[in-house]
């Protein structure tokens, strides 16, 4: 279960984010509305919700999954692969100390985004990707060993981050779209196939027994629901407009 959530407010240089989507420039005014909701609907799912005031020199730092993973054991402060992201971390290490004895950090030449990691229990698969590197995955996974817990390496062929196309609901399901369908690393989990038409989706949210799933996208909701999870739906639709998920919101532990 989890107990806490830290959250970053869009700054107004968001509609600058980095985006591969081709939707076009997200609206502001709605991406605050749309992530006041989200933070709401955490509160409702007994989070208590940090939110850290926007920062405008980086438009991506909404998407604060990225800057850090926080496990049961230790926070771990990442490197992020953009160049026009590595500054999101300032100031983390003093907002993750509230919550955390234990803060690590990677270290150059390693970069890590968190969307790219995925956690079942103790066990952490991490996605080798444009913004992972190979050096930054181990120094995760050295870290991860120290503190008891292990991790894995997923190489990613064309999705941006692991999560962009996987997600752990608990009880041993997992939602897969795209290339992670066939990755046999998966084959023990109970695949929800999430079909190519509605991929946005395979970034669903479990916290604390239901699963977020984003407004638009209604065959992933059916089975999500068919598994037997009730559902939240939300519209993210001006985060999906630079690639950002209902993951990449909020670091949640
Ligand atoms: C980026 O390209 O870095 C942002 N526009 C989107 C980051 C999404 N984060 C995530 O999937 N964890």
């Amino acid at each position: 279960m989890f107990r806490n959530a830290i959250v970053r407010t869009p700054a107004p240089t968001f509609t600058d984010g980095l985006t591969t989507a081709g939707l076009g420039k997200p609206d502001y005014k709605r991406a605050l509305e749309q992530h006041a909701v989200y933070r709401e609907t955490l509160k409702q799912l007994g989070l208590d919700v940090e939110i850290l005031p926007h920062n405008d020199k980086y438009p991506d730092s909404t998407f604060i999954e990225d800057v850090a993973l926080c496990t049961p054991y230790c926070a771990v402060i990442t490197r992020p692969g953009a160049v026009s992201r590595r500054g999101e971390i300032g100031g983390m290490r003093s907002v993750l100390a509230e919550y955390y004895d234990r803060i690590e950090i990677i270290r150059l030449p390693g970069t890590v985004e968190a969307g790219d990691i995925m956690r079942v229990g103790n066990h952490y698969y991490i996605g080798i990707s444009k913004r992972t590197n190979n050096e930054g995955a181990n120094q995760m996974i050295r870290i991860l060993e120290r503190y008891g817990m292990t991790g894995s390496k997923v190489v990613l062929e064309q999705m941006l981050h692991l999560k962009s196309g996987i997600s752990y609901l608990e009880n041993n399901n997992i939602l897969v779209c795209g290339e992670f369908i066939g990755k046999n690393e998966f084959d023990k989990f109970n695949k929800i196939i999430i079909d190519d038409d509605e991929k946005y989706a395979a970034n669903s949210l479990w916290i604390n027994g239901k699963v977020l799933v984003p407004e638009g996208y209604p065959k992933t909701r059916t089975k999500v629901e068919n598994e037997g999870y009730k559902t939240i739906i939300l519209d993210v639709s001006e985060f999906c407009k630079v690639d950002g998920g209902l993951s990449c919101l909020s670091l949640r532990f």
